[in-house]
């Protein structure tokens, strides 16, 4: 046999219940193997033949949809009348053909031996409780992230002499500007009017720091931002402009001023709290909490947040509490949990279960920068910050080597990493608080744009980092915290920009959220670094948009209609010279 690579598993993001009828089956192999049938049917569906048990599936073929560098991406979705189904491959190169089964690979003499009980792939039996399901209000919503501090400070008549003039130059994270909820308050009107339908906010809970990931009280707004009243009313007048918010959770560790561990520095293993955190080495913890000698585990090397234990049942309990009352007080939509792939997976899953047993569409999203299959089972997290596919953007733009079919793969691996269900509510970027802005990466006003149109094709929900709309610069943190310069924000240039912001949004609400996407560049133009879309809407109607590198030139339409950018000169990419060929 000379595959190259064959891969499946009754499991993840391979084989699933994408609802309570359809389960979704998915196969990857090298690019030699040019066809693939799948037997299924029912495992009890069993007959006798010569006193030998015999099992027939029915057999359909099923095709490939996405390429991968290396490998091919075989799809199907099945309807199993009783909710259970058994199925195996049969897999078709040039010169063999062979059947693939839970224990390997049979010829077809082999598979037809008498009497040998096939090895089939099981979906035993498509368990509602079982299923992911994601809130479906996600699907659609446009995120904007704003850093409390930098975002506007609502209350300047308020201002302490610890807090810095407002200024758009460089910052540090020791610096206060005075952003608070009062001035986010303030600019809702502003969000509507560029189209965001929801808010992810930096931590906002009590905390030393001006980032506030270092939590002194969970159950406590900072005072630098506000009173709790603050927060409900911005949640309430947030709400009422058809804006949804997402608070920042730091639940894998804790600042130093937290009281579990002051108390713990006081009293040493007498305190209750002993075991709420990973300490190693109690002789000499309380001379001087250093965790770089390993006397306790923190965030990174990071002596002021010490790691908590979420494997103790009172620190699972207790953040249970924080949550709901942050729900129940405040009425918040979404939770981010901050080093989300830290905390374990016993502790999410007993807390995605009390909360979504208090609201069920509340969406709880990990910040993990790399394939978080595990925590995307249905039982966890709804969904992750899409890093590696803002990543992937970046280097193609980035790197001029990448060629399209590199830029083809790594969209294609992004979203075949995860189930349907979690690819709807990708929480997708392309900066954050934690990179260098967008417009400091390219300092390139095309491919500024190019690269936020691609965010807004692309499946689940994007995200505009505060600034982003205006293409606002700075460089790693603490400078991509930069204040927003709200003084300039009306010149022209900056009121450009956010009309080509807004376009894009307008143009994501119109389309029909894809469901799937694909991509496949139309070869006759190897020579121009032109980004060719398919996007299979849930009608499955396709649509072609083909984006040209050049910011004067680029615009993206849907059905003749101008979506965003100018008049489209030059290159007309297209037989009948429109932008879109839309194909029913
Ligand atoms: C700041 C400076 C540091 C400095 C530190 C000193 O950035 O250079 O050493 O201060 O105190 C928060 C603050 C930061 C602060 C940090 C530590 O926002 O300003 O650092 O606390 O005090 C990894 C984690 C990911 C984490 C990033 C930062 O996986 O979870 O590192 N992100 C969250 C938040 C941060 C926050 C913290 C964690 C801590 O979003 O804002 O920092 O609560 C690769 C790796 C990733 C790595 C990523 C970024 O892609 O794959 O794992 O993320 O790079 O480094």
């Amino acid at each position: 046999m000379e595959f190259t690579a064959v891969y499946h598993k009754t499991s993840e993001q391979m084989s699933y219940a994408l609802d309570e009828n359809d389960l979704v089956v998915n196969l990857k192999t090298g690019y030699d193997v040019k066809q693939v049938f799948i037997h299924y049917g029912d495992p009890y569906d069993a007959g006798i033949l010569g006193g030998c048990e015999v099992w027939h599936g029915k057999r359909e073929e099923i095709c490939y949809k996405k390429r991968l560098r290396h490998q091919l991406w075989w799809t199907t979705t099945l309807r199993p009348q009783y909710k259970r189904c058994k199925y195996y491959f049969e897999l078709h190169t040039d010169r063999e053909v062979w059947y693939y089964l839970e224990d390997g690979f049979l010829t077809e003499e082999q598979l037809n031996m008498e009497g040998r009980m096939l090895q089939c792939f099981t979906v035993p039996w498509m368990n509602p409780a079982d299923i992911n399901r994601t809130p479906e209000w996600v699907n659609d919503t446009i995120w904007y992230q704003i850093f409390p501090d930098r975002f506007c400070n609502g209350t300047p008549e308020k201002n302490t002499p610890d807090i810095k003039p407002w200024q758009t130059g460089c910052v540090k994270n020791e610096e206060r500007y005075g952003g608070n909820l009062e001035g986010i308050r303030q600019k809702l009107p502003y969000l509507r009017e560029l189209g965001i339908t929801g808010i992810y906010l930096n931590p906002i809970m009590e905390a030393e720091s001006n980032h506030k990931y270092d939590t002194k009280d969970y159950t406590k707004i900072d005072p630098h931002f506000g009173e709790k009243e603050d927060f409900t009313r911005l949640v309430k007048e947030a709400h009422g402009q058809g804006i949804r918010v997402m608070v920042d959770a730091v639940f894998n560790h804790c600042g130093r001023q937290f009281a579990p561990w002051q108390d713990v520095l006081k009293k040493g293993q007498n305190s209750p709290y002993a075991d709420w955190f990973m300490i190693n080495d109690w002789s000499l913890l309380n001379k001087r909490a250093d965790t770089r000698d390993g006397r306790f585990y923190s965030f990174a090397f990071t002596d002021g947040m010490p790691k908590i234990n979420t494997n103790n049942e009172e620190v699972v309990s207790y953040f249970c509490k924080v949550c709901e009352d942050w729900i129940r007080d405040y009425d918040i939509d979404g939770i981010r949990f901050d080093v989300g792939n830290e905390v374990s997976h016993r502790f999410l899953r007993r807390l995605r279960e009390h909360l979504k047993g208090i609201k069920p569409d509340i969406y709880l999203l990990g910040e993990i920068w790399h394939d978080a299959g595990p925590w995307l089972n249905g039982d966890e997290y709804d969904s992750v910050m899409n890093y590696p596919l803002m990543s992937g953007i970046h280097d193609f733009f980035l790197d001029e080597s990448l060629d399209k079919l590199e830029f083809e793969y790594m969209v294609n691996r992004c979203y075949t990493m995860y189930m349907q269900q979690n690819n709807n509510v990708m929480f997708n970027l392309l900066d954050s608080h934690d990179t260098e802005r967008l417009m400091n990466r390219f300092h390139n006003l095309d491919i500024f744009y190019q690269q936020l149109a691609i965010l807004f094709t692309m499946p689940g929900s994007p995200c505009i980092y505060y600034g982003t709309e205006i293409a606002m610069e700075g460089g790693f943190d603490p400078d991509c915290r930069r204040c927003m310069p709200w003084d300039e924000i009306d010149s022209r240039e900056n009121q450009t920009r956010i009309g080509a912001v807004r376009t894009l949004i307008e143009m994501r609400k119109k389309e029909d959220a894809c469901r799937s996407l694909y991509f496949h560049f139309p070869d006759e133009y190897p020579q121009k670094r032109c980004v060719e879309y398919i996007k299979l809407d849930a009608q499955g109607r396709e649509i072609e948009v083909l984006l040209n590198c050049s910011a004067e030139d680029m615009e993206v339409k849907a059905g003749g209609e101008v979506l965003f950018g100018r008049n489209f000169s030059g290159g007309i990419l297209g037989e009948n010279g429109t932008l879109i060929r839309r194909k029913q």
